[in-house]
């Protein structure tokens, strides 16, 4: 436990953002030179920034297994000050505000509640916004700001009934120990509504694929939101506060809002009439064994890959060749939870010539994939049908 202080230790963050690169992968839009750096604890990744580090998972670790190993899952941080030091003896996560009893709980404390586990996807709001047209401001990433692991925690329903919710509580909010640079940037905070707080399946997670928080996704402990995006999975989560009105902090009420109608879309270039805080995933679906410009021998082609939804489990996915005209069917693979990476494969025949190989999954609550890609402001929420174009020889 003490290493991981020498290792996080501020010499060693930056030794990481400067010299230990890896390579280089350019990704397939403007300006998408992205070195691959080694942080502590982590296999060569794509750096989008350094400080804070902000790093992709290489696209091929999605087609080894639905679970994303803890070296190579994807990192986002909004504010350049990260815990570099952390005693998790002396780690406290504080459970305050309209409670009976307000709770500073160690990480033992938690673990004698009882260790859960699920297998959930986080992704990023703005994971793929390098591919919207037209571009918009914000981090320029590919596919690479999504990843799937087995959490154990303790739901923080169990948490909140040891505190005692006082009547009138509307929301809870959360923050960790990571803070901004500057005093006039907001400090990171998300907030939950009540109920979701409460439904047995947010959790205070302290380990991920059976080992201890990795540092950068937000050792000693994090919020798992199942089914929702990255952005309300707080890292470093050290303060949960249950409140009487709601939550009226930038990173709710100004930042991660998408329009309100039935797509969270807009006319490309133009501004929503409303907005409403992000929510859940929707549904999307990759080839991974296959890149774009990859020769493939003709006949008989075998395809793999992934899908997932924000909680409704992926019902089918389906393949086609011919521009979406026709589409057959893909065997789903191992199913490890609805909230999880839902492996498939197909074989699709393909005769010599160049292909476009489109992929589309359906959720069990019927949503599915668009053809076209729809646009909003923040470039969120991105889930157009992915196209691999190949060709057989
Ligand atoms: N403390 C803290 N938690 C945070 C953030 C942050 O900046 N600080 N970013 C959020 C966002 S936007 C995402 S997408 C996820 C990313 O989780 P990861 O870094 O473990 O992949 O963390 C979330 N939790
Ligand atoms: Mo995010």
């Amino acid at each position: 436990m003490l290493r991981r202080d020498v290792l996080f230790g501020a010499g060693a963050m930056a030794v990481a953002g400067r010299s230990a690169m890896a390579g280089e992968v350019t990704l397939p839009f403007g300006n998408g030179e992205r070195p691959l750096v080694a942080y502590p604890g982590k296999r060569p990744m794509l750096q989008m920034t350094a400080r804070p580090p902000q790093l992709e998972t290489p696209f091929a670790v999605f087609d080894a297994g639905a679970i994303t190993p803890n070296d190579a899952f994807f990192v986002r941080y909004h504010l350049a000050d990260i815990p570099t030091q952390i005693d998790p003896q002396a780690f406290r996560v504080e459970i305050k505000g309209h409670v009976d009893t307000p709770l500073s709980l160690s990480l033992d404390a938690l673990k004698r509640i009882g260790g859960r586990e699920i297998v959930a996807v986080n992704q990023c709001s703005g994971n793929s916004r390098g591919f919207f047209e037209p571009r918009m401001a914000g981090g320029q990433l590919a596919n690479g700001a999504m990843g799937c692991a087995r959490f154990t925690g303790v739901p923080l329903k169990a948490v909140l009934e040891q505190a005692g919710v006082k009547a009138g509580a509307v929301q809870v909010s959360f923050e960790g120990l990571d803070g901004p640079v500057l005093p006039e940037t907001p400090d990171f905070a998300k907030a939950l509504m009540l109920d979701h707080a409460r439904d047995g399946e947010v959790m205070l997670a302290w380990a991920m694929n059976g080992q201890d928080m990795p540092w950068l996704n937000g050792f000693p402990l994090r919020l798992v939101v199942p089914g929702f995006y990255g952005t309300y999975w707080v890292k470093h989560l050290n303060a949960i506060t249950v409140l009487d009105k709601p939550f009226e902090g930038f990173w709710m009420k100004t930042a991660y809002r998408i329009p309100d109608n039935g797509c969270a879309c807009t006319e490309p270039g133009k501004a929503p009439d409303k907005t409403v805080p992000i929510g859940r995933l929707n549904v999307r679906s990759f080839i991974t064994n296959l890149t774009d410009g990859a020769q493939v021998t003709a006949s008989s082609v075998s395809l793999r890959g992934i899908a997932f939804d924000g909680g409704s489990g992926i019902k089918a996915v389906d393949v086609s060749a011919d521009d979406g005209r026709s589409w057959s069917t893909a065997a789903l693979g191992q199913d490890l939870g609805r909230y999880a990476f839902r492996a498939w494969t197909a074989e699709i025949a393909l005769p010599p010539g160049s292909h476009a190989l489109r992929v589309r999954a359906t959720g069990n609550d019927g949503a599915t994939q668009p053809m076209e890609p729809r646009w909003n402001p923040a470039g969120y929420m991105r889930n157009v049908i992915e196209t691999t174009r190949v060709r057989a020889t």
